[in-house]
């Protein structure tokens, strides 16, 4: 085998009591995505239960009578007045299971839940689910180069790109199928940073491969979407500006988006990193974020396009004397003002937090602050900064926070998961993006339990009402089978491991003290002295970045009651209270201990973690595959070792900076 299916790795249930059903399965359309659920259904019988099932093409129309009809089976059936916008009912009665929906999408996402359940051994007798998805957009966006390499890719290679051209090939649809299997409807294929051979993707040359990777993303329900270059208009089209209030860059992106999608018309759009970190933007001509956007938007809108507009626009080369300047505002100052200006078929994506995918950061102040403008949240399934899928760290229950905040934005319905949702303020063009953490690696992942991200995000998007617990145990189950042991060790695992990583790297809030550039393993000054205003300003004193209103007055771009709870020391969450305050290492926390005791503490603490982490792994020898044990099982061990250097750096940093002993009289250098 080249590569595993991941959580599609069918094994076969010998004894599964819902075998029958599967022997027949009756069908009302025959329109691409119904042929594809049927597909899987048929895939699913025939690996899991070693059923050879028979397809059965109910007569037009399917009325109320033949609906009374007795024979067993599994009915796809399409109606109109069923659930919507790709949500599904699965009922069962008298052996007979009806999945239900309104359109295509919810039979295909209902046929993998059916499967799902299946898998898990969930018996299947008088289920009655109806499921609705949460989000509009589901979408995953890959960093892939054209050249093969993956901008913070920890899983290998891109299997989208090869040495400057497009891949399609086995791999492009076993990538759909996964995607697709847990709800997600659209992929961006390249990276934000859009250079070179990238820029040309929206031109003919590449039509021929994308038109192939389009029909293979359609039977799955997938949307394709590109990252764009906004200086296009001068790298392809030879003009002498991109400024997107000059006629002649209107038009020719107005000209280069009927090229575009002449060739491909089921594109989705595009998502644009401007003016941020060296990409070239409006900012340039003077103009704002909104100009720039809305001139794309028009561009796109005859073709039903939309345009994906990043938030992540900050001054990456800040000076560590000037402390009012504060990456944490900025995408708030360059947006706010802009509430309401951006077309209907623009979506501002924002990054979950202020900075960057920190392992702690609080929610991003844009979310409940903008009102009148359709919104998406980005997460990171991509480990950037969370270990790099060299190190196990679950993000299920981080994202589960950010989706639960109150950004007292209304009365009811004020928290992130609302607002992304559309359900705040009535928004269709919204949802949720990750950075995808998928590559060549046999396993997809690098870590094997990095797919639980995937899968996660994916279930996640759909339905944010679902607990991290549910979503590990489920990922679990269809990965590994229903051993009891196996399960329990490896949803702990799984739920132990982003406190684990977030006890042993930074404290409380601060975030980046990891080795610039790669963001790998401890270095607690590494970006103390660099340019992008990342600081955690500790002395010997004390740690912190002051954003109250003594400082950087971050805390008050919040809503009330956020902006005084972040701005008061007693009030603020401890896990950000050197996000938001400079504190002395003497201050007492509320557990009584000091700053500096809850460092060391929290540190010893976060190895001891990875310790039993690693006992529990090893109490699966001979329980899973082999070479997924030994896989494991390699990175666990590195991971420990790692932590622990994580541990005795940043201990000793605050030893020597304090010279406050540990209570504990432990091991410090
Ligand atoms: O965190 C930073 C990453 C960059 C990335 C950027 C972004 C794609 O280090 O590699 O560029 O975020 O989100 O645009």
């Amino acid at each position: 085998m080249k590569y595993s299916m991941a959580w599609l790795s069918y094994r076969r249930l010998p004894f599964y009591e819902g075998k029958e059903y599967f022997r027949k399965i009756y069908v009302q359309e025959e329109d691409e995505i119904t042929g594809t659920a049927v597909y899987e259904l048929c895939r699913g019988a025939r690996e899991l239960l070693g059923i050879k099932t028979v397809v059965i093409k109910l007569p037009e129309p399917f009325g109320q009578d033949e609906r009374g009809k007795t024979e067993e089976g599994i009915y796809l059936l399409s109606d109109s007045k069923g659930p919507v916008g790709g949500g599904y009912r699965i009922a069962e009665e008298n052996g007979r299971i009806r999945i239900t929906a309104a359109e295509p999408e919810g039979l295909l996402y209902g046929s993998f839940d059916l499967i799902r359940l299946v898998q898990r051994g969930v018996s299947l007798r008088g289920i009655d689910r109806l499921k609705h998805p949460d989000n509009p957009l589901r979408m995953l966006n890959h960093w892939d180069n054209m050249d093969g390499s993956i901008e913070r890719g920890y899983s290998g290679n891109s299997f989208f790109f090869r040495n400057d051209r497009v891949q399609v090939e086995e791999r492009t649809e076993d990538y759909a199928r996964l995607t697709a299997s847990v709800g997600i409807n659209g992929v961006v294929i390249n990276n934000v940073n859009v250079t070179e051979k990238a820029t040309r993707l929206i031109t003919g040359e590449y039509a021929d491969s994308l038109k192939r990777m389009v029909k293979i993303f359609s039977k799955y329900g997938i949307r394709l979407y590109l990252s764009l270059n906004f200086a296009a208009p001068m790298e392809l089209g030879g003009l002498e500006t991109a400024d997107p209030e000059a006629e002649e860059v209107k038009a020719w992106w107005q000209e280069q988006m009927k090229e575009t999608f002449r060739n491909i018309p089921s594109l989705g759009g595009f998502l644009v990193k401007a003016d941020s970190e060296g990409r070239p933007g409006p900012f340039t001509y003077g103009r704002t974020q909104a100009q720039g956007a809305n001139m794309l938007a028009e561009a796109v809108r005859p073709y039903g396009g939309i345009i994906i507009w990043r938030c992540f626009v900050y001054n990456c080369t800040q000076d560590w004397r000037d402390r009012k300047t504060d990456r944490a505002r900025s995408a708030y100052d360059y947006f706010m003002p802009l509430d309401g200006k951006f077309e209907e078929n623009v979506i501002l994506q924002i990054k979950n937090g202020p900075m960057d995918f920190q392992v702690r950061e609080p929610v991003s102040s844009l979310f409940g602050s903008l009102k009148n403008t359709n919104q998406m949240l980005e997460v990171q399934i991509a480990q950037e900064y969370t270990g790099q899928q060299r190190h196990v760290c679950y993000l299920i229950p981080q994202f589960k926070e950010i989706l639960g905040f109150h950004t007292y934005c209304r009365k009811e319905e004020d928290t992130v998961a609302d607002i992304v949702s559309g359900r705040s303020f009535s928004h269709k063009n919204c949802g949720m993006a990750a950075v995808a953490n998928t590559g060549s690696d046999a396993n997809w992942t690098g870590h094997d339990l990095a797919a639980a991200n995937w899968f996660g995000f994916g279930r996640l998007a759909f339905d944010t009402s679902l607990s991290a617990e549910e979503i590990a145990r489920e990922w679990c189950e269809c990965t590994f089978g229903t051993d009891k042991a196996v399960v329990y060790a490896i949803c702990k695992i799984l739920l132990m491991s982003w406190p684990a990583y977030e006890k042993y790297t930074s404290p409380l809030g601060i975030g980046w003290m990891l080795t610039p550039n790669n963001h790998y393993g401890p270095n607690v000054d590494g970006y103390e002295y660099d340019r992008w205003g990342t600081y955690h300003r500790a002395d010997h004193l004390g740690i912190g970045v002051e954003r109250g209103k003594t400082g950087t007055g971050f805390t008050q771009t919040y809503l009330e009651p956020n902006a005084s709870l972040y701005e008061e020391i007693e009030t603020c969450p401890e896990e950000l209270l050197l996000f938001f305050h400079y504190m002395p290492y003497t201050y007492r926390l509320k557990s009584g201990k000091t700053l500096i005791q809850h460092i060391y503490d929290s540190h010893f603490e976060g190895v001891e973690d990875v310790e039993e982490m690693v006992s529990l792994w090893e109490g699966l020898k001979g329980k899973i595959p082999e070479e997924v044990f030994e896989r494991v099982m390699l990175r666990m061990d590195h991971q420990l070792d790692n932590s622990a250097e994580w541990r005795d750096q940043i201990n000793s940093y605050f030893y020597r900076k304090s010279f406050i002993m540990d209570e504990k009289g432990r091991k410090i250098y």
